[in-house]
């Protein structure tokens, strides 16, 4: 993989990562405007494991964009994971996905109940912005760039990305969509915020626009890329693999694998990440750590 071992490469970051939420959550936890119960779901729904790809590809993004690592650039990048996390706590409500299991474990509602999850994850949204904003700071950006990151994190994360996705979503249970609008619904359910993910990290680093134009296309090819993967694992993994139940057909929800089948769907996450990897090299970026990623996404086991 270029040279670059991903299982070494995620080694190293995952623990800087959860080094950074451990000290974002535990600020959370002092706040007097957080209550104790909501404190804990929030703990449970950003502490409970995951493969930190948000973060991690920020942080990748910042240093192949010139920057140098620091503790700040994961305090940053953490800002990502912790809208990550409440998405995936209001997905797993009763109201939505109803699932009780999550990366192996109970969900944050079964554990904490409905009512708090729902409080807590709503939470997240304004943490995440306040997270983000005190770490380019402190990380050195100036109030333009720090205000730029917290835009795009939160546009990503807004009606124009991540909720009009899950919103275009819900609308799509019990219909047959085709590519264009799965595909329409994806870049902004989950690609929007995989592809600010990045260039959050380009613009905290002070990139050239080249730069930055050129992560944030990688990040949408690559986002489109991971959701392609996701659905052939729910249609082809186990419980204890997925460490979910698998919810595409039960939900009555169009994927990749519905539309081509499985053979194709392959193919085409593998000409999406050929894409993502040529528009990122056309800037210059070379990269072979995100490139180790953008396969990683597409062939992992979960
Ligand atoms: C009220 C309309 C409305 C929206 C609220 C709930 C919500 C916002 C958005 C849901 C978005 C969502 C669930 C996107 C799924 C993205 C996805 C593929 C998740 C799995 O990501 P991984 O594999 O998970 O990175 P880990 O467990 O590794 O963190």
């Amino acid at each position: 993989m270029e040279g670059v071992d991903v299982s070494a490469l995620l080694a190293r970051e995952l623990p800087r990562v959860d080094a950074a939420l451990e000290r974002a959550v535990l600020a959370i936890e002092g706040r007097s405007d957080v209550t104790p119960d909501v404190a804990q779901a929030i703990r449970h729904g950003v502490m409970t494991g995951g493969k930190r790809l948000r973060p991690i590809l920020c942080a990748t993004a910042y240093t192949a964009s010139g920057g140098v690592p620091s503790d700040e650039v994961y305090d940053l990048a953490c800002s990502l994971e912790m809208i990550h996390a409440y998405s995936l706590m209001h997905d797993d409500l009763p109201c939505m996905d109803n699932a009780e299991l999550r990366r192996g474990r109970a969900t944050t509602h079964i554990v904490h109940g409905e009512a708090v999850t729902t409080r807590a994850a709503a939470a997240l949204i304004p943490l995440s912005a306040i997270q983000a904003l005190v770490a380019a700071r402190a990380l050195g950006c100036t109030e333009r760039r720090a205000r730029d990151v917290v835009r795009l994190l939160m546009q990503a994360a807004g009606a124009g990305g991540m909720v009009g996705g899950q919103w275009a979503d819900l609308l799509g249970e019990g219909r047959a969509l085709g590519f264009e609008d799965l595909s329409a619904l994806h870049r902004m359910k989950t690609g929007a915020l995989l592809a600010a993910s990045l260039e959050i990290g380009a613009v905290a680093a002070g990139a050239a626009e080249r730069v930055r134009a050129g992560l944030l296309e990688f990040g949408r090819a690559i986002g489109l890329a991971f959701q392609i993967a996701d659905d052939i694992l729910d249609a082809t993994a186990s419980v204890e693999e997925l460490g979910k139940n698998p919810s595409d057909v039960e939900l009555d929800k169009s994927t990749y694998v519905a539309l081509f089948g499985i053979d194709e769907a392959r193919a085409r996450a593998g000409s999406e990440i050929e894409r993502g990897l040529a528009a990122l090299s056309s800037t210059g970026v070379a990269s072979s750590e995100l490139a180790a990623l953008a396969r990683f996404m597409v062939e992992r086991g979960r």
